[in-house]
């Protein structure tokens, strides 16, 4: 007898290495949304209290670091100097402004802290103050997560190095969709940033926007393509457009609240271990509209009054609507 293992001895996560089976199909993630609603919502809980605590919400609080002159042309977004929306364009914040948001944060309950740069990517000389703030946010006891745009080469590494716990980096909607709203980069462009912030041993967020005038099917493919990431996000945003004047999706029909909560049910059934985060939107909908939400599976939110550049529910409100339906943060 010899040990050299034969091709059938491979261990199963080399295997499947090599030999990526997408785990879930455009049409399979399609015939979910197609469900009757409670059936939908009733599997989504399945999955949910399979995986996690049924009543805790993770919270993150949101601070732009650096705020509009972007060079991107991002069809939703406030912050591109393309769009006219009057935002006032901020430089990158200094490091005591962005510590005493992350302490307020802390005290205020939330677990992580996400520093946001309207940025297509970072430019080196950004690098090192934005690796001092990660520290130092790190340093408070909180989870980190930034969201700066591409990266290049080694840009994911340093951040790994100095403590940063995720990358968020949106695939916003499916493949096909992607050239309608943004034309500045490319969608394998989003999937190459990924594909480096893993292999930087960082944690993913990654999700996408409901509203920007996909179809059902988009919808289908953003979530197929999410939950195909091997492994999938670890965090994934499902966002609900907030449509800014001055962009060219200002005038954008508002989301039905019902295909809303099927995307994130969608996404909760096929990323069954992923927190699925009721993201931007959460200040236009109602007590009952975000409770929908919250049985369709989402068990995670953006927590203060801001998000990046437009309003999000105070935190007395959040805290009354979480006794209201016996959540709580985590
Ligand atoms: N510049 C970086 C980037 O594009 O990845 C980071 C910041 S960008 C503002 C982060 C994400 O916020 C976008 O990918 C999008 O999903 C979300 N977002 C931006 N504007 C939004 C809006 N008006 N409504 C809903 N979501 C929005
Ligand atoms: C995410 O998915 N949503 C957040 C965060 N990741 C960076 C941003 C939402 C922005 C909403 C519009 C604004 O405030 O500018
Ligand atoms: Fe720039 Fe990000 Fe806004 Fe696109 S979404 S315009 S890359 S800040």
């Amino acid at each position: 007898m010899n040990n050299v293992a034969t091709p059938s001895q491979t261990p199963l996560d080399a295997q499947s290495l090599i030999f990526h089976v997408p785990a879930w199909s455009v049409e399979a993630v399609l015939a979910l949304f197609e469900l009757p609603f409670a059936d939908l919502l009733f599997r989504a809980q399945e999955v949910l209290r399979a995986n996690f605590a049924p009543n805790a919400v993770q919270r993150s609080t949101l601070l732009s670091i650096k705020t509009g002159n972007c060079s991107e042309d991002c069809g939703y977004c406030s912050q591109s100097k393309r769009h006219h929306t009057g935002l006032e364009n901020q430089n990158l914040m200094a490091l005591d402004e962005v510590m005493a948001a992350a302490r307020a944060a802390k005290e205020q309950g939330a677990s992580r802290f996400c520093m946001g740069a309207a940025w297509r990517g970072p430019k080196d000389k950004d690098m090192g103050p934005v690796l001092d703030m990660v520290r130092a946010v790190k340093a408070l006891g909180l989870e980190t997560c930034v969201t700066l745009g591409m990266l290049k080469e080694g840009q994911a590494q340093q951040l790994r190095e100095a403590g940063l716990d995720y990358y968020n980096h949106n695939l916003d909607t499916a493949p096909e969709y992607y050239e309608e709203i943004v034309t500045t980069h490319t969608y394998q462009d989003r999937l190459d940033t990924l594909r480096g912030v893993r292999e930087a041993g960082l944690k993913v967020c990654s999700g996408g926007i409901v509203g920007l005038g996909e179809s059902r099917l988009h919808r289908a493919g953003l979530i197929a393509t999410l939950a195909n990431l091997d492994p999938p996000p670890e965090s994934v945003p499902i966002n609900n457009l907030v449509a800014i004047p001055g962009t060219p999706l200002a005038n954008n029909e508002p989301t039905d609240i019902f295909e809303f909560a099927r995307t994130i049910a969608a996404a909760r059934i096929t990323m069954p271990r992923s927190y699925v985060r009721l993201s931007a939107g959460r200040e236009q909908m109602s007590e009952a509209e975000q409770a929908l939400c919250f049985l369709a599976g989402a068990n995670s939110i953006f927590y203060g009054d801001k998000l990046l550049t437009t309003s999000n529910p105070q935190m007395a409100r959040d805290e009354a609507l979480f006794e209201k339906l016996g959540l709580y943060g985590v």
